[in-house]
């Protein structure tokens, strides 16, 4: 039998399903996750980029998501979809791959950090609000020095897919709603 899933992470889970259901059906389609990245933020992007980025993103549905055949998710099977997180460390890697790339995506070659601005036009990709992104640049700022390294982001995106605890990094991808 399944070990029920620990209360403060569904809820988090429940902010990240939250985004990708715009219209609050209960159900993420396949189109609603993948069409999330709006062309803004592509143009932002290197050409190369763009298409490893696109091709994460599908890795990303197929393990978290719907699964390789399905269309579309509900919020509980997405919720036991990521809780494999918990005992198979190759997602973890997965993951972890994926939000290197997420990082890259909007971090400028010459640069090695995000700015506030980058974050703000990231998250601004997933419907957050400008006001709403500062506590979350903070949360991930773990040495407070006004800038986001690689590390951090990847470190603050792995804890919150994977902690359990109510932790700063609840608010990796904007306003924890509870
Ligand atoms: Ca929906
Ligand atoms: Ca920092």
């Amino acid at each position: 039998m399944a070990v029920p899933l620990q209360d403060f992470w569904v809820r988090k889970m429940r902010s990240l399903f939250v985004i990708f259901d715009k219209d609050a059906d209960g159900v993420v389609t396949k189109n609603d996750f993948l069409g999330a990245v709006e062309d803004e933020l592509k143009a932002s992007m290197k050409e190369i980029k763009t298409g490893s980025f696109e091709h994460l993103l599908l890795n990303v549905w197929v393990e978290f998501w719907g699964g390789p055949d399905k269309l579309t998710v509900t919020f509980d099977e997405m919720c036991s979809r990521y809780a494999r997180l918990f005992n198979e460390p190759n997602l973890r890697n997965l993951m972890a791959e994926f939000l290197k790339v997420c990082f890259d995506a909007v971090v400028p070659e010459e640069d090695q950090h995000l700015t506030l601005d980058g974050y703000t036009l990231f998250l601004r990709n997933y419907g957050v609000h400008p006001l709403s992104v500062p506590p979350s640049f903070q949360a991930i700022d773990t040495n407070h020095d006004g800038l986001i390294t690689r590390e951090e982001f990847v470190n603050a995106g792995i804890e919150f897919f994977t902690c359990t605890a109510d932790t700063p990094a609840k608010l990796f991808i904007g306003p924890f709603l509870g």
